[in-house]
């Protein structure tokens, strides 16, 4: 029986790949954890830290005009988007929360590169915690895995011819 043609991505960086990490600053104890995830997970999947830039930004409302600006920018392999929207008691919640991921999208979608979702949306600063390095591991981490495997796929489908 024949087999299909398979492409995907590899989990190791592409020569030459080039990351930018756009990182609210808003609760940042929680959101440094997740950009030092993604430096890791960088590095221990064959990157140079030097092909990374973290832009910061005031807070997770913000990461979109600017992970856009840099993705449509095409200097830049992927972009990382990290940050912490936590509910805790702030009616805030909602609306930040449901824009930056739209934002996000929108952003990938209209300039072609990837973009990957490593913003925390919790109800408790205990859960952001627990994403962010501790018992459910760190979401800065897996979003840099996203964004590596990402662009190897672009890379492989261009190979592929689609
Ligand atoms: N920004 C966050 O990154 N996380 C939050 O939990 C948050 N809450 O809850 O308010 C938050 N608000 C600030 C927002 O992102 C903007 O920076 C601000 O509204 C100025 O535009």
């Amino acid at each position: 029986m024949k087999t299909p043609r398979i492409v995907e991505g590899l989990l190791v960086v592409p020569t030459g790949a080039k990351i930018a990490i756009v990182a609210a600053r808003f609760n940042h104890f929680v959101v440094d954890r997740l950009v030092e995830g993604a430096v890791d997970a960088f590095v221990r999947h064959g990157g140079d830290p030097a092909n990374i830039t973290v832009i910061r930004v005031p807070g997770a409302w913000e990461i979109p005009i600017v992970a856009s600006r840099v993705a449509g920018k095409k200097n830049v392999s992927a972009v990382v988007a990290v940050g912490a929207v936590i509910r805790g008691s702030t009616p805030h919640f909602d609306h930040v929360a449901g824009e930056v991921s739209k934002g996000v999208a929108s952003a990938a979608l209209s300039t072609g590169v990837p973009i990957s979702f490593g913003v925390l949306t919790t109800d408790s600063i205990e859960q952001a915690v627990e994403r962010a390095g501790t018992k459910a591991g760190n979401k800065g981490w897996d979003a840099m895995v996203a964004a590596i495997e990402m662009i190897s796929l672009g890379q492989a489908l261009d190979e592929a011819g689609i």
